[in-house]
């Protein structure tokens, strides 16, 4: 934590007793805003001690762009669907809403999140833990849009290309490119992924994709492919810049040939939105500790909470029903000890097949050593790092 952060570290605010609803109501000293990580383009930052609500609310969601926002009018947009499809065809915004439409909330993570925290510094946008949100997305499924346009047999990967194009400095782009990433056929018929025209029941802002995006529940956010206009169908897998040189990880074989894969599934992760990093707490007070857990296309079976530098752990209480590819609040009532001085918070999800968050970068896993993951995938175990002072 730097000094500006601990500055604005306010003191914990009185936690009543909460009603059952209480992951849908704002807590107190909750406000809007986004941080600006960059201005040009768009990037811009949640900021997830806020996040207290299942829903994040359009104005406080990120916005993660590569490029300026493309300007499409309604009128004369069109979704080109080209390659491995029997009746290749162009649809209109009317057409895409005639459709039969689907709205679910799925959470968005980008995998950046958490880049700040990486040592040595990673070159990249340096996002704390406010590259997060979730939204509810109306549209029609994707099966529904590929089954349309009869999609072929032999189609394995469709490769969703954006509105939006520019150079890449660094590795260099071959001149102007089109954000672009592909999944494989195999995903893209799943309930989760849908081409989205509305976001918490509106259309789609421009920074969000207007007007048509795609929302691709359990992976990471550069799947989600915003100003969505054309979806190739191939029978190869795509090896497009934001596939192979950018959101790739190294999977290791035998510890001499490790090859790039691209990022897909979200892993599980737990990030606390209050106590805020260096908050002040009472001691002898009981203080709520919150946060949400999300684990891609796995299921959050518990969150684990230690207050004593990891000592210990505790279940933490889920708030809410389980909601597919969506985080899950959590709270834990903290008996703050009597004794003044720093403490530290962790927490820790565990997902439906037992695994969890290492507790540091390097820590392997059964996908392979998570440094491998390059300055993507970041769910080591944050601690925060918090003040008991005197009530
Ligand atoms: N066309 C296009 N789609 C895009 C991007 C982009 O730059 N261009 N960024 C991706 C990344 S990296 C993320 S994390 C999500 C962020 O979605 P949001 O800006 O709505 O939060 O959009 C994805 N879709
Ligand atoms: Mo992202």
């Amino acid at each position: 934590m730097n000094r500006r952060e601990m500055l604005k570290a306010i003191p914990a605010v009185a936690v009543a007793p909460m009603a059952a609803s209480a992951a849908d109501a704002p807590v107190a000293g909750d406000t809007p805003g986004l941080t600006v990580r960059m201005s040009m383009p768009e990037n811009l930052e949640s900021d997830f001690s806020q996040a207290t609500t299942f829903i994040t609310p359009t104005e406080q969601f990120f916005v993660r762009s590569h490029f300026a926002v493309p300007a499409i009018a309604e009128s004369n947009f069109q979704l080109e669907l080209t390659g491995q499809f029997d009746s290749p065809t162009r649809r209109s915004l009317a057409d895409i809403k005639a459709l039969p439409q689907v709205t679910k909330p799925i959470t968005i993570e980008c995998a950046g999140n958490g880049r700040v925290y990486l040592k040595p510094t990673a070159k990249g946008l340096q996002w704390q833990n406010g590259a997060v949100g979730t939204a509810e997305w109306t549209g029609p499924t994707l099966r529904t849009v590929l089954e349309a346009a009869k999609i072929k047999a032999a189609a394995k990967e469709v490769v969703l290309i954006g509105a939006d194009k520019g150079v890449v400095a660094d590795p260099p782009s071959p001149g102007a490119i089109a954000f672009s990433r592909s999944i494989t056929v195999e995903k893209a018929m799943k309930d989760e992924v849908i081409l989205a025209h509305s976001m918490n029941g509106q259309p789609l802002s421009p920074s969000h994709g207007f007007p048509l995006r795609a929302v691709v529940g359990g992976h990471y956010g550069m799947a989600s492919v915003k100003w969505l206009t054309t979806i190739l169908a191939t029978d190869h897998p795509f090896d497009g810049f934001w596939q192979t040189l950018d959101y790739s990880y190294w999977e290791q074989h035998d510890g001499r040939i490790p090859s790039l894969k691209p990022i897909t599934k979200m892993q599980p992760k737990s990030q606390i939105a209050r106590p805020r990093f260096g908050e002040v707490i009472t001691a002898g007070s009981v203080y709520i500790i919150r946060g949400a857990a999300w684990a891609g296309e796995a299921a959050v079976k518990s969150v684990r909470v230690s207050v004593n530098g990891g000592l210990n752990w505790q279940d933490a209480e889920l708030i809410g029903e389980a909601v597919p590819f969506c985080w899950r609040h959590f709270r834990f009532s903290w008996t703050v000890p009597n004794t003044p001085g720093p403490a530290t918070i962790r927490v820790k999800c565990i997902d439906d097949s037992g695994f969890g968050q290492p507790t540091e970068r390097s820590a392997p896993l059964p996908t392979g050593r998570d440094a491998d993951y390059r300055s993507y995938m970041i769910h080591h175990i944050i601690p925060v790092p918090v003040t008991i002072r005197g009530g």
